[in-house]
């Protein structure tokens, strides 16, 4: 198979890029790590983007982690500008944010459609409206934490306004918005240390003109998220789950004073990733470019709309396998599982579905079923269909509302598109408050 056979040559090459990179700490790459790392970016060459965010995030990784691939490069720019384009005022804060970083990465052609579409001045008023709405509806964002997280990073790294004031009084760890349901977020709560480390740096650096205390406040958010990301750590060495692991580990590594050595072995955390990556956990688009700067070291905060872009040197050439051929799928079976809605009641029913059918395809024969009940709609996302009602009854982020799905009562970390269900199962989608 042509695949198999390219993939040496490949790991030669991605060897020197590593090598290059991490040489002080003298690492030996085996082979099967090579291996999971052409399957992230087999992943991000060869996936169908849908979406702007998938696009700005997939080019954003691929820049910082200095795989320079001229048409796929090209291709994604021009997603991530067609997607600012059509959607314009109706981008969410966080996706405005991300198509900065995406295009301003580090010095490139593509930069200047930040400052001819203003893209910076339209972040500053994107921010402004969050905020206004947590004033207006009991403190709840427009979009979420992490979008907000975002927003500060793109205007700390691409010289916006924002109030240092402003930012340590909201960003306080005690925030509701940090949680799920109670649980502390992850994702959310590293997305905010590299936000927050970017403006403490800024502070430093470029002497803003800070009172002390809102300085030392921010710094001492640092530390208490730092602190709760390191209590979710499993005993797998992932930290929260493994798709909040890319970032948490970012946010690990841009804060090291405020661990000790012994809290974390960054190590430990890659093997753990490495094996999850062998077990096809990031198929899709949005996990590969969200886990890939980790793996390389790398981090959000390393993005330099001054500096030219990192690149293998050019006697390196990097190619990346063509995805081999699609081989037909088996003829599969046929399994039966259970899947009920529930709201105050709660609705159930079995449908039979082909084995290998994801949650989405269960709630499509549901719906054929009863569509009074069982009726849903969705909308497309960077990470895939995310159900948006059920029985007509709508997801609102000013009150907290969203459908929860779940497999025996557990809450799944994929959604309905990637979950791939299971003979018997209980699946159940439920009407939750966060
Ligand atoms: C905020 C958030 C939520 C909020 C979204 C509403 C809101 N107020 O924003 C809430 C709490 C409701 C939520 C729900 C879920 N989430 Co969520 N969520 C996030 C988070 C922290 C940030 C998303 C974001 O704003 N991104 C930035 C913007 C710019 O990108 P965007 O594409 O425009 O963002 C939208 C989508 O991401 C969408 N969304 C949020 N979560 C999910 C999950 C899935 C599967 C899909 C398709 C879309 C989606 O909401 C965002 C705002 O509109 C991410 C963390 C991460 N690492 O990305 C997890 C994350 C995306 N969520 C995840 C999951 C698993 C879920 C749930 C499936 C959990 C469950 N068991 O029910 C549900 C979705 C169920 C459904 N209805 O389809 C996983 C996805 C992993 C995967 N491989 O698919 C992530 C990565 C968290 C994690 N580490 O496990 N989520
Ligand atoms: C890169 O490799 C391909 C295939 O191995 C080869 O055709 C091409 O000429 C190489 N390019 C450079 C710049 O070495
Ligand atoms: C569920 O029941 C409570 C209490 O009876 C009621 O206030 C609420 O409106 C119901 N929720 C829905 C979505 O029907
Ligand atoms: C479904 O497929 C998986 C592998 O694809 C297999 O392990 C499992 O036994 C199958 N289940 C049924 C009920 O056919
Ligand atoms: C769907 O379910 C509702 C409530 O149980 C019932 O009243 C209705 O007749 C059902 N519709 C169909 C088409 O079966």
């Amino acid at each position: 198979m042509r695949r198999v056979q390219q993939l040496p040559h490949l790991g030669l090459l991605l060897f020197f890029l590593i090598s290059s990179q991490r040489c002080k700490t003298s690492e030996v790459y085996e082979q099967n790590q090579l291996q999971d790392l052409s399957s992230l970016l087999n992943t991000l060459v060869h996936s169908h983007y849908t979406n702007g965010v998938q696009a700005a995030s997939a080019l954003l990784s691929l820049r910082l982690v200095g795989i320079q691939r001229q048409q796929l490069q090209q291709k994604l720019t021009q997603e991530v500008i067609e997607d600012v384009r059509s959607k314009g005022p109706d981008l969410s804060s966080g996706q405005l944010a991300w198509t900065i970083m995406a295009l301003g990465a580090c010095r490139n052609p593509d930069e200047s459609f930040i400052r001819d579409f203003h893209l910076v001045q339209h972040l500053e008023e994107k921010f402004q409206e969050e905020i206004r709405n947590m004033e207006t509806h009991n403190g709840n964002p427009l979009t979420n934490y992490y979008q907000l997280s975002q927003d500060v990073l793109a205007l700390c790294l691409f010289s916006g306004n924002y109030l240092t004031t402003e930012i340590a009084h909201f960003f306080t760890p005690e925030n509701k918005n940090y949680y799920f349901g109670g649980q502390f977020s992850v994702d959310t709560g590293a997305m905010a240390v590299l936000a927050l480390t970017c403006v403490k740096r800024s502070i430093i650096n470029q002497q803003i003109k800070t009172d002390q205390s809102v300085t030392q406040s921010i710094d001492s958010h640092i530390g208490i998220l730092v602190k709760k990301i390191l209590s979710e750590k499993k005993n797998n060495d992932l930290l929260g789950n493994i798709y909040s692991t890319g970032e948490a580990v970012q946010a690990l590594l841009v804060s090291s004073s405020y661990y000790k050595e012994n809290e974390w072995n960054y190590q430990r955390t890659l093997d753990a990733v490495h094996k999850e990556i062998s077990q096809g956990a990031f198929k899709i688009p949005m996990a590969a470019a969200q886990i890939l700067p980790a793996l390389m070291g790398k981090t959000y905060l390393d993005v330099n709309k001054d500096s030219p872009c990192p690149g293998t040197s050019s006697n390196l050439n990097v190619s990346i396998p063509e995805s081999g051929p699609v081989s037909p799928p088996p003829p599969s079976s046929l399994i039966t599982v259970h899947y009920s809605v529930k709201v105050n009641k709660t609705d159930s029913t079995t449908v039979t579905v082909r084995n290998g059918s994801v949650f989405l395809d269960v709630m499509e024969k549901a719906q054929e079923h009863n569509k009074t009940i069982f009726g849903f709609t969705m909308k497309e996302t960077s990470w895939g269909p995310y159900i948006t009602s059920v029985q007509g009854l709508k997801a609102n982020s000013n009150e907290r509302t969203y459908w929860e799905i779940l497999s025996g009562g557990i809450p799944l970390s994929q959604g309905v598109g990637s979950y791939v269900v299971h003979d018997g199962e209980y699946l159940e989608i439920r009407w939750s408050k966060y």
